[in-house]
């Protein structure tokens, strides 16, 4: 029982993280300390994607982490490499090497773990300064950006029959109007990588890496998520892991590469196929809530006892298939609903649930500075601190 009054009666509330990128990440753990946290989601960074992670890098990096009186709650991500994905190369050997970091993180007492199975690129934006009528910056997806990008710029072969008529000649215009500069930013959001995504791309090679998965449609990757999950799920079980796979961000095929971690019946495929609880799910609000056909406080209701991370961010589409991120508690995400099921869901299945406040807008002194793109400290502590304060009103309107 927590010893603070306003948290009475409140046995399991979420545990509050932030991510962190490690040493070089210009928010120290100390700032995440200070905004409130008791833990941070991290990964080895430095390792290259498929090598397996030693149990002594794995203690390490929990020494620095624990050093500051913080825990490592949840790792995010042990990255899939891309073998795996198509089944090519070496693709069985890394697959071993996934199942001994996962041995050695679960030997460290790391034990959850997120990861992706999204095709060559993570998530993906187009604009990474967005600008709010406060002043702050978001993040943005805007369609047509994207397909100026793959037409245009990557000049992807039958690129034009992912889109309609009109939007290409609407992205026509877009390329157009957009200034050298605004080109080669555009290129770089999409290619260069995002923060954790862990690859990285100059156009030649984008091309290159898009052909890995020529032949490859939804059927085949989720044959290989599913084939992925067999052989790892079981080792798991085994060292008491719970695997956490991360929604599609967007969440429908971008670029002509198939994803299949967008719905709720996506996510039925992969638990029918593989039902141990360990095969869970990364619950990412500002991912699934981007469709409009995710009803997010049913789907936990659905999946909540294979829920073991939150992701908890706000998203506002409009019809021409954009998006941006929103302030925490408003888009379309209903976080209040959201995080009633949380709180439910935390009593019903006796556990405190890790979270993070997902992304963040770039605003007051941060707008002066080098950030993380989503990863600033303000904006994040901003969410954090609204929604720690909807997690306790709820709380106590359920509890008390
Ligand atoms: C973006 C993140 C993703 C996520 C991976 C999980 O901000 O949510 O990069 O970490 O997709 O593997």
């Amino acid at each position: 029982m927590n010893q603070f009054p306003s948290y009475a009666n409140i046995e399991y509330s979420m545990e509050h993280t932030m991510r962190w990128f490690g040493p070089s990440d210009p928010v120290s753990l100390a700032n995440i300390r200070q905004a409130g946290c008791t833990g941070v989601v991290t990964a080895l960074h430095h390792i290259p994607n498929g090598a397996i992670w030693t149990v002594d890098e794995i203690n390490t990096r929990k020494k620095l982490i624990e050093a500051s009186g913080l825990n490592w709650s949840v790792v995010e991500s042990v990255p899939v490499h891309e073998f795996i994905k198509t089944q090519k190369g070496d693709f069985k050997k890394y697959i071993e090497n996934y199942k001994t970091s996962l041995r050695n993180l679960s030997t460290a007492g790391i034990k959850v773990v997120t990861y992706n199975f999204m095709p060559v690129v993570d998530w993906t934006r187009t604009n990474l300064a967005f600008q709010m009528p406060d002043g702050s910056l978001a993040l943005r997806f805007e369609k047509l950006a994207l397909i100026a990008f793959d037409v245009f710029i990557l000049k992807r072969a039958g690129a034009e029959a992912n889109y309609t008529k009109e939007e290409m000649a609407a992205a026509q215009i877009r390329f157009t109007e957009m200034s050298t500069a605004e080109k080669n930013q555009l290129q770089a959001n999409i290619i260069k990588g995002l923060p954790g995504s862990e690859e990285s791309f100059s156009l030649e090679q984008f091309a290159e890496a898009l052909k890995t998965f020529e032949g490859i449609g939804e059927k085949e990757l989720r044959k290989h998520l599913i084939y992925f999950l067999e052989q790892i799920v079981p080792v798991a079980d085994e060292c008491g892991v719970q695997l956490a796979i991360h929604p599609d961000d967007p969440p429908y095929s971008i670029l002509g590469l198939p994803r299949v971690v967008s719905t709720a019946a996506d996510i039925q495929a992969l638990i029918e196929a593989v039902p141990s609880l360990n095969n869970g799910l990364c619950f990412c609000t500002g991912s699934f809530g981007v469709r409009p056909d995710n009803n997010l406080p049913a789907m936990i209701q659905a999946f909540g006892s294979r829920i073991h991370f939150l992701h908890l961010r706000n998203t506002r589409r409009n019809e021409k298939g954009d998006f941006f991120e929103d302030n925490h508690l408003e888009g379309d995400v209903d976080m209040v609903a959201v995080i009633k099921e949380i709180v439910l869901l935390m009593q019903q299945r006796k556990k405190t649930l890790p979270m993070r406040p997902d992304h963040g807008h770039q605003m007051l002194d941060d707008l002066n500075k080098k950030t993380n793109p989503g990863y600033s400290a303000i904006g994040r502590l901003r969410g954090l601190a609204e929604l720690r304060g909807v997690e306790l009103g709820v709380a106590r309107s359920l509890i008390v």
